[in-house]
């Protein structure tokens, strides 16, 4: 075969592969502004069980949702220290790169995970951990963090993950992970930092949902004599708290196993004996408490008619003083204590605030306990660190409540982040390679994160407010000054201010707003209540007299003696997204972006409709128009010429003189035209993908001719 015919049939070739499994770069789509294209490339690779695809160094992670033999220890090594484009797209190969920056550069990096919920988030950053546990270098003395690092996994899930409707393993609370890594790159510590547990899911579950796992895991997977001790009854459906969902058991999930990997998990992060023995004790206090009735006496009085001894036992306080509490409320008015008794509403609304605050605490203290069994023992110079972003994802429920408020606003804000770091990173690679940059039009979310969380003018704001005014405020009262003072914004709609068509869709107790990632209605009822999230203070009394010592810790009496009002939930939130930002910013960041294929949480199926969603709320067509920005691929000057310079006499094997000046010879010799390439300072920028296509096709065949070992195919999909 002459040259030219082998190239031919190579081409012919290779256009069968692209075809068939689609391209592993977006920017190398030829038609880069289709919508239909890009999403014709991710069902290609899809349907081949390609799951990951690159956007630039931006990774794009399809669900499977089924286990693929892409993640066992010989793949690791394969992505060892191998550049990005130099083989097929992987979890493994941002984990890597990410890791050779923070070496090289020596600069704290991060990587943000998002997508909606059921994605592949969590999934992804537990392979992203897994890959530096098993790939890094030990130091001996820190052998044992990396299992702890990877131990404090189920421990985080069982207590802060459930099953929703969305995700057999929802993470309901949000979790930033920093690992720190010594001068010679092995992990020698870690720190967590959690964000808003979802608390009142401990009290009431939608239907079809249930409870933390961390409940069913001890039901089912307990001894029988922890049980006994515990005074609790292995059948979930006789816990109150535990029925709501009307969901004990997920065919996905083994509670039972679960139970004996957290078991097996505690004592590695540090977890004695007696501590395990206290939180359970705590986890068992929560269900008797759920279980904790009232009823009404002849005069309006409110008493408990269910045992108590048991749970005050667990609790480690004393019973009377604590059915007192259940029942009654302290308040100080004019300097003098006056008690109260409470009705029966208010009873049940003490006994569930308790139940969310006791539960919500001991997390926080897991937290803790956790970061103390990682913290860095010894002040190791010249470290850096990688920060892992796995939130809770974008969700929108038939009934949407102050929850999902704060969860779909953490979300906005990460957009935020997202397009300000991916556009200016965009934007200051032109400007140093000295490349004019072409304007990118993209929709700047901006405006959505400033109506929820602007100083005096923003729903936080507002709501905090309501909270706080004297006299009779209620959730009703909430939505009317909204209506007030942000009615005019684009993004938010209410019954009253909406017309026709939308009207009939919506409630009157509810709000609009219009996110980033599509519309979706909140319910007012409860907003002021959770926002609160007030405990009576005799309640506090009781806790910080516990003789249970996570209790006592998480029950602090200052916090009795101290009147003063703390933080409302959201703003406390708001604040807390405000210094992950900063973190963020602090850090050199990639990004992992997860789509779900299907609702129905099955392998095979890819809604066209459901995944067209996720591209343009996740802003990928525009995250790609900004990368291409005029051009499709750029390369390093030597990485460019070290793979292409077998096909010039002049750079073969080696070229000697400035590598721009190889470059120039290179592309010359292969016949580039002048609109099809630029040279910057320190990269090639080729605009059409067709023009790198038939060099890396030219290459291909001319290797039997020049007996070329390329390591690795660069179309290794
Ligand atoms: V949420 O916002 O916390 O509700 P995530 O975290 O985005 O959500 P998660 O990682 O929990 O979703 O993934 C959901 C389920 O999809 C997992 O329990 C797996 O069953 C499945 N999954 C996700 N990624 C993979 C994968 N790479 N391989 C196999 C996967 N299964
Ligand atoms: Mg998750």
């Amino acid at each position: 075969l002459s040259l030219g015919q082998s190239v031919r049939l190579v081409m012919e070739g290779a256009l069968t592969a692209r075809d068939r499994v689609g391209v592993q770069d977006f920017v190398l789509l030829e038609n880069y502004n289709s919508e239909a294209a890009f999403i014709e490339n991710l069902r290609r690779r899809f349907r081949e069980n390609l799951i990951y695809t690159y956007i630039g160094s931006v990774l794009v992670s399809m669900n499977p949702y089924k286990e693929l033999e892409i993640y066992s220890k010989q793949q690791m090594d394969r992505y060892r220290g191998v550049s990005f484009y130099e083989i097929s797209p992987h979890i493994y190969a941002l984990s890597d790169n990410t890791y050779r920056a923070m070496r090289t550069e020596r600069k704290d990096q991060c990587i943000l995970i998002s997508g909606e919920s059921g994605a592949g988030k969590t999934e992804a950053s537990k392979k992203i951990l897994l890959y530096y546990a098993v790939t890094c270098p030990t130091n001996d003395r820190m052998a044992a963090l990396g299992d702890r690092l990877l131990q404090s996994n189920p421990v985080l899930e069982a207590f802060g993950n459930a099953k929703t409707l969305r995700n057999d393993n929802s993470s309901r609370f949000g979790k930033y992970m920093d690992v720190q890594f010594d001068f010679r790159g092995a992990p020698v510590g870690g720190h967590i930092l959690n964000y808003l547990l979802e608390k009142s899911r401990v009290v009431h579950q939608n239907h079809g949902e249930r409870n933390f796992h961390i409940f069913y895991q001890l039901l089912d997977g307990g001894e029988d004599d922890q049980l006994n001790t515990l005074n609790l009854e292995r059948n979930p459906q006789n816990y109150r708290y535990l029925v709501k969902g009307n969901c004990p058991r997920v065919s996905s999930i083994s509670d039972k196993n679960n139970w004996k990997v957290v078991m097996k998990a505690l004592p590695v992060i540090g977890f004695t004996e007696e501590e395990v023995q206290k939180l359970l004790n705590i986890i068992a206090s929560v269900l008797h408490l759920g279980n904790t009735q009232f009823g009404e006496g002849e005069e309006g009085e409110t008493y408990i008619t269910t045992e108590i001894s048991n749970l005050a036992r667990l609790l480690g306080v004393d019973g009377s003083a604590l059915r007192e509490a259940l029942t009654h409320k302290k308040l100080t008015a004019k300097g003098e204590e006056m008690i109260t008794p409470l009705n029966f509403e208010q009873a049940e609304a003490a006994r569930d605030a308790l139940a969310k605050a006791v539960y919500g605490r001991t997390f926080t203290w897991l937290v803790e306990k956790i970061n103390q069994s990682l913290a860095l023992k010894v002040h190791s110079k010249g470290s850096s660190v990688i920060g892992l972003l796995d939130i809770y994802g974008f969700e929108v429920l038939q009934h949407n409540s102050f929850e999902q408020f704060c969860i779909n606003y953490c979300n906005e804000k990460l957009q935020q982040l997202f397009i300000e770091l991916t556009l200016r990173s965009e934007q200051e690679e032109y400007e140093t390679e000295g490349i004019a940059w072409e304007t990118v039009q993209y929709f700047d979310n901006k405006i959505i994160c400033d109506l929820i969380e602007e100083k005096h003018k923003g729903i936080i704001s507002i709501l905090d407010e309501e909270c706080l005014r004297p006299g009779e405020t209620c959730d009703v009262s909430f939505l009317e000054k909204l209506e007030d003072t942000v009615g005019g914004h684009p993004h938010f709609v209410t019954h009253k201010l909406a017309n026709g068509k939308t009207r009939r869709v919506m409630s009157r107790e509810e709000f609009r707003l219009l996110h980033y990632a599509g519309e979706v209605n909140y319910n007012v009822n409860g907003f002021l209540d959770k926002n609160n999230d007030l405990l009576n203070r005799n309640l506090k009394e009781v806790m910080c007299q516990s003789d249970n010592q996570i209790l006592s810790h998480c029950f602090r009496r200052e916090e009795v003696i101290d009147q003063k009002r703390p933080e409302m939930a959201a703003t406390q939130f708001k604040n807390s997204l405000m210094k992950l930002t900063e973190i963020l910013r602090s850090k050199e960041p990639s990004y992992v972006r997860c789509i779900k294929p299907n609702d129905a949480k099955q392998p095979g199926r890819f809604d066209e409709v459901l995944v067209r969603h996720q591209v343009k709320y996740l802003g990928l067509m525009e995250n790609l128009r900004v990368r291409r920005a005029g051009f499709a691929y750029r390369r390093r000057f030597e990485a460019f010429l070290q793979r292409y310079k077998p096909l010039c006499p002049e750079t073969w094997p080696n070229w000697h003189g400035r590598l721009a000046d190889g470059v120039l010879t290179l592309v010359k010799h292969l016949g580039y035209k002048d609109e099809e390439y630029k040279l910057g300072r320190s990269k090639i920028f080729i605009r059409f993908p067709k023009t790198l296509f038939n060099t890396e096709d030219v290459l291909e065949a001319k290797k039997p001719e020049i007996a070329l070992t390329l390591q690795t195919s660069w179309r290794g999909y």
